[in-house]
């Protein structure tokens, strides 16, 4: 009988692979030795248990999507990890990080981390989840909203984003407190050296597994064409319609209703100028090509 696994990771020769809500560690099939068939983790794999769990590979299957940077196959989303407070949400990156991943065809969601540093009733500057993103108020200290992610995050292969400082190994902790990883700026410095490669590994949390390095790094945004940018503004659309011009970029263009709704404050005011800041970007690339 076989069983449907994903790899983990690959090392020294071996395979473990996640199947069954367990690590199984397998070796090859000769026949994808001999095609030199390179599998990285995110790999759905079909995989013969044998004793002690121990199995072999015996069906990779077709990948869905690959991410280049961390290398992993078959990513069912991202979960943007950003801090309420120290450090302040950076939302023009936040906001950069939901164009990437939306294009990528990632689904995006939003882990708002160290609640227990703000007033309860305080609320967001952006109100993201009204915009249509999943979003999730937590606390590892407390573990206010732990629940929410373990839901989140069961059965899917996770890549995280964010900036470093936000909390993202204190949560995984948090979701899984038999694994311990490194957390603050100390274990930062004297942690893995610029120049050691080393290979990602997917690690099994909370019934699912995440990527153990984090994934959209880059700062530029992705070549498209300008028409295109407003497509990651989700709530741009009811009002664009209504627009002068079907052409209209929002930006200059007379009897613009989405600018209306700017100013009826039906649209985050940080939302339109990202909107504005990052179509500029995304003009000059155009002219590059
Ligand atoms: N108050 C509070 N501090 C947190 C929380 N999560 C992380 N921290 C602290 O923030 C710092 C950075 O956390 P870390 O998990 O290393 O962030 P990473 O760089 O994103 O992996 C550490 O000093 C943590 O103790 C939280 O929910 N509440
Ligand atoms: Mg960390
Ligand atoms: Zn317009």
């Amino acid at each position: 009988m076989l069983l449907q696994g994903t790899l983990m990771k690959g090392y020294a020769g071996f395979y473990y692979v996640y199947a069954d809500d367990r690590v199984w560690e397998c070796s090859l099939r000769g026949r994808f030795r001999v095609k030199k068939q390179d599998f990285i983790p995110g790999d759905k794999v079909q995989i013969l248990p044998g004793t002690e769990s121990k199995g072999t590979i015996e069906n990779v299957m077709e990948r869905k999507n690959v991410l280049v940077r961390p290398n992993i196959a078959n990513v069912d989303q991202a979960m943007l990890v950003f801090a309420l407070a120290t450090p302040d949400p950076d939302y023009n990156l936040l906001d950069r990080l939901l164009v990437q991943i939306t294009k990528a065809g990632i689904e995006p969601l939003i882990v708002f981390t160290k609640a227990d540093l703000i007033a309860r009733d305080s609320t967001p500057a952006v109100d993201y989840r009204t915009i249509g993103y999943r979003t999730i108020p937590i606390s590892s200290k407390t573990g206010q909203g732990i629940s929410e992610v373990i839901q989140e995050l069961k059965g899917k292969v996770t890549v995280l984003a964010g900036p470093s400082g936000t909390g993202k190994s204190s949560l995984i902790n948090a979701l899984n407190p038999g694994l311990i990883l490194k957390t603050g700026a100390v274990s930062q410095k004297i942690g893995r050296g610029k120049h050691t490669t080393r290979h990602v590994e997917l690690l099994s949390v909370a019934g699912g597994l995440v990527a153990d390095t984090p994934g959209f790094s880059s700062l530029y945004l992705p070549k498209m064409k300008r028409e295109e940018l407003q497509d990651y503004f989700p709530e741009f659309s009811p009002y664009k319609r209504n627009c002068r011009f079907a052409s209209c970029m929002h930006d200059k263009e007379p009897d613009c209703a989405v600018k209306e709704a700017l100013s009826n404050l039906d649209i985050p005011a940080s939302r339109y100028d990202h909107y504005t800041t990052f179509l500029k970007e995304v003009i000059e690339n155009e002219q590059r090509y």
